[in-house]
């Protein structure tokens, strides 16, 4: 069984599969891992060099230089923008050029805060041409996230845009890195390449400040691919944890390109000539291996989609489809759970007969949201692919496979090859057979993160500490007695919102940040549409009553700290918070609080004042 020799022989097997790539220098070496807490050290191919740009492009313009390699569809119905390869080629190289007269090299940072344009994906592909590491940042994050990975990073460069579009509303993307850079502590970066897309107003440093298309224009279409080392860094790109500020996840150049290549190609059973549409943000991993990576790795056609796929309506979704051919198309349950909010009338518009795999990924897919996505955008016919992955991973976990029908709604079943899961208890022990525990992976994989920027303390710490020896994923987990896994969610104090990572310690310390703010508490809850919703309980200072006025003024704070993606959805001011005697809140009973669920509060006993309980459940603010 393929399976088995995946995981007990990983140096035949994955030495087989990175030949997918061209090596300018073959490795000898494949899997060099140690998963010791004393020593963890994760290296893959590693004596072998390649360049991730010229795999991705390069390699494919002998045979394949007219295929189009970008579908662009505009936020507004309008013409798309089709690249060829031979077109993301000259594009790229030029970028590349550009940004080597600027002054980048080999190994310095650079922060792209792009909104969903063809430049987002050049931008990558040019700094992996020259060796640059980027860090890809989420256009929905405020000014002073993007400062914060700016400087924990120390990126040189920042390529951004005037303005982004997202269902017809304009997000100041310049603006934003203007009041990023205004940041102190920033001292780093030289230049900021600016590509003008809506042509709106914004201020100009000419000091600082370079035209994205006359840096482009002037530049040279010849620039050579950067030999790199396979574990030489590809990119960063932060995500929330359970405390402190986001962790700096790096990957590397061989390992994550040969594993975000092969999943592309078997988890979607990627075929040539297949048009291939993941409705990610590039700012996200699932954007990065599945928009990106993956797919020019195969030489695929890929679709990015500037807007959302329900604007202007519903309707849009099956119409791209019915335009473009598309055969896969890979989104969240939060997307799929806002398309069936609406019924099934917008989709009798379109045919949507090229579908083979439907699949989504970012948090669980209740089975009502799995059974409606089979039916009605799949018309029964394509399969459902729910892939379990983080950005940690850098590719799928655990998916089922394209035509090992497993008729399941909600489980993520089979871990993908080279993957070996398994449960523990809370203890460590494993868990064998049917059963529930904490998820992790005993052995590595080549799309492993190697560790966290400038902290590999933290990176083992967070990853190998709990459970030491294997790497833990935050995820509780559920075997059956198939063996299926189903995925039941993280056992730490992330928030999965949209299918967007958020760190409640963030939001917290945001909020706490508030000079009318004495403490404050966050919570996911249940919520419809978004999986899971931001439920806040605060205290307030003294001499500040509650009021409406405070309430809309600190979910503006947060969207203003964090970003729009954070925007709270629940605020319950309280007088007091449940706490231990040793002053530690008590997040079990407010989550419980928050969905309702106030019977279930368990022991209360062990609190300093269990008075505050009664109190939270009279306040509360999401009755059902
Ligand atoms: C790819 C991505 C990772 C967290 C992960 C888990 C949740 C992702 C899931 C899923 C249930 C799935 N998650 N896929 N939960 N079923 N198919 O989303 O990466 O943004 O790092 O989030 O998302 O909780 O730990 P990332």
């Amino acid at each position: 069984m393929e399976y088995a020799r995946s995981v007990q022989s990983p140096n035949a097997y994955w030495g087989e599969q990175a030949k997918r790539l061209h090596w300018i220098k073959p490795f000898y070496s494949v899997k060099n891992v140690s998963f010791d807490p004393e020593n963890v050290s994760i290296r893959w191919f590693e004596d072998g060099y390649l360049n991730v740009c010229e795999n991705c492009v390069d390699r494919h313009l002998a045979n394949n230089a007219d295929k189009t390699a970008i579908i662009w569809e505009p936020d507004s119905i309008g013409a798309p923008r089709l690249i060829s390869y031979r077109e993301l080629h000259d594009e790229v190289c030029r970028l590349a050029s550009g940004m080597k007269a600027l002054g980048v090299r080999k190994g310095d940072r650079v922060a792209i805060y792009l909104p969903m344009i063809p430049e987002a994906i050049f931008s990558m592909l040019a700094c992996a041409r020259i060796g640059a590491i980027h860090s890809v940042v989420f256009g929905g994050f405020s000014p002073e996230a993007l400062a914060g990975r700016i400087e924990d990073c120390g990126a040189k460069l920042v390529i951004t845009a005037d303005e982004g579009l997202r269902g017809g509303r304009c997000i100041p993307l310049k603006h934003n890195v203007d009041a990023a850079l205004a940041h102190p502590g920033i001292s780093t970066v030289s230049h900021v390449i600016v590509m003008r897309h809506t042509h709106g107003e914004i201020q100009w440093n000419d000091q600082r400040d370079v035209d994205y298309q006359a840096l482009t224009r002037s530049a040279s279409p010849d620039c050579a691919a950067e030999p790199m080392n396979a574990e030489d860094p590809l990119f960063i790109l932060y995500t929330s944890g359970s405390t402190g500020k986001p962790k700096g996840v790096l990957h590397s150049s061989g390992g994550y390109l040969v594993y975000a290549a092969y999943s592309h190609e078997r988890v979607f059973d990627y075929q040539p000539g297949d048009v291939y549409w993941c409705t990610a943000d590039v700012g996200w991993i699932t954007g990065h291996s599945y928009v990106v990576y993956g797919p020019l790795a195969n030489g695929a056609t890929t679709l990015m989609c500037e807007g959302l796929p329900n604007y202007p309506d519903e309707t849009r979704l099956g119409e791209i489809i019915d335009t473009h051919n598309v055969s896969t198309l890979y989104t969240a349950p939060t997307a799929i759970r806002a398309f069936m909010a609406k019924g099934d009338a917008p989709f009798r518009d379109s045919r949507r007969s090229t579908l083979k795999i439907i699949a989504t990924a970012g948090e669980p897919i209740n089975p009502a949201a799995w059974n409606w996505y089979h039916d009605v955008v799949g018309r029964g016919q394509a399969q459902v692919i729910d892939t379990w992955w983080q950005t940690e991973t850098g590719g799928v976990m655990i998916t089922p496979l394209p035509g090992v029908d497993r008729h399941k709604p909600g489980a993520a079943t089979q871990p993908f090859f080279g993957v070996c899961p398994q449960l523990v208890d809370n203890e460590g022990h494993e868990i064998e057979g049917p059963g529930e525990g904490n998820l992790v992976i005993t052995d590595s994989w080549p799309g492993q993160m190697r560790t966290l920027w400038g902290d590999h303390e933290r990176f083992v710490q967070t990853y190998f500490s709990a459970f030491p020896g294997k790497y833990c994923s935050g995820d509780g987990a559920r075997r059956d007695e198939q063996g299926d896994y189903w995925i039941t969610g993280r056992v730490d104090d992330v928030i999965n919102v949209a299918g967007h990572r958020l760190g409640t310690a963030e939001i917290e310390s945001a909020l706490v940040a508030h000079g009318k703010v004495a403490e404050a508490a966050v919570v996911g809850c249940p919520h419809d549409l978004k999986g899971q919703g931001i439920y806040i309980y605060v205290t307030l200072n003294q001499g500040f009553l509650p009021s409406p006025e405070i309430h809309e003024e600190l979910r503006q704070w947060v969207r203003k700290e964090i970003g729009p993606v954070a925007s709270p959805d629940w605020i319950q001011f309280a007088r007091d918070l449940p706490k231990t005697r040793s002053g530690k809140i008590m997040r079990r009973i407010l989550r419980k609080i928050a969905a309702n669920e106030f019977d279930q509060l368990g022991d209360v006993s062990t609190l300093a004042d269990p008075a505050v309980v009664p109190q939270l459940v009279d306040a509360r603010v999401n009755r059902a």
